[in-house]
């Protein structure tokens, strides 16, 4: 049987990321990191800036409810604008993983200090980014900050065209659009 290289290619994956509110404080710090996003091949599918309201950092960290640092990380995340991605690739999920480094600051600038953490995170709580760590908290997240947006459907319509390169970068947006989207 002849296999083509469009049956062989491995379908791209969607992940949220988040640059949290320390980095966007600073704007060059935020246009940095935008940066590294498109160096390291992620199509930007949605962005979007948000501002959060206590209840929603509640919401979003549940899981972390009752830990030392809760009431700080909740602060903090409701303490300024932030900017939320939806990024497609191969392996996102781990890829924007390995980029962002370890959770813990300190540990990331002595052993990975080329990663995002590594190089902008202030602190433990205050490390700049986020990303999803496995396809349930992808799907969740992305719906959590993205409602609107359709993972199922986004990846029956559009991941195929993604994926055959046919999408550019759109300046003035700032994210990838598809010919038939401009
Ligand atoms: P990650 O963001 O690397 O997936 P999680 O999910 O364990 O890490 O933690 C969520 C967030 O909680 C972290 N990004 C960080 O802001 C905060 N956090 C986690 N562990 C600590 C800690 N030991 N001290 C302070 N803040 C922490």
């Amino acid at each position: 049987m002849l296999l083509t290289t469009a049956r062989l290619a491995k379908a791209l994956q969607l992940t949220l990321a988040v640059v949290k509110p320390d980095a966007v404080a600073h704007p060059l710090m935020l246009q940095a990191l935008h940066q590294r996003i498109l160096d390291n091949e992620f199509v930007i599918v949605r962005s979007k800036d948000v501002v959060w309201r206590r209840q929603d950092s509640e919401r979003f960290y549940a899981e972390h409810a009752g830990r030392f640092f809760f009431q700080r990380l909740v602060e903090f995340m409701s303490s300024g604008p932030m900017r939320a991605y939806v990024l497609a690739r191969e392996d996102a999920i781990h890829h924007w993983r390995e980029l962002m480094g370890p959770t813990k600051v300190f540990r990331a600038k002595y052993t990975s200090p080329d990663t995002l953490r590594g190089q902008y995170g202030l602190t433990d709580t205050r490390n700049s980014i986020h990303g999803s760590d496995s396809i349930e908290s992808a799907h969740r997240e992305i719906n959590f900050f993205f409602p609107d947006f359709c993972v199922k459907e986004w990846m029956e319509k559009e991941e195929p065209s993604v994926r055959n390169g046919e999408m550019k970068y759109d300046q003035q947006r700032q994210i990838h659009i598809l010919p038939t989207e401009s």
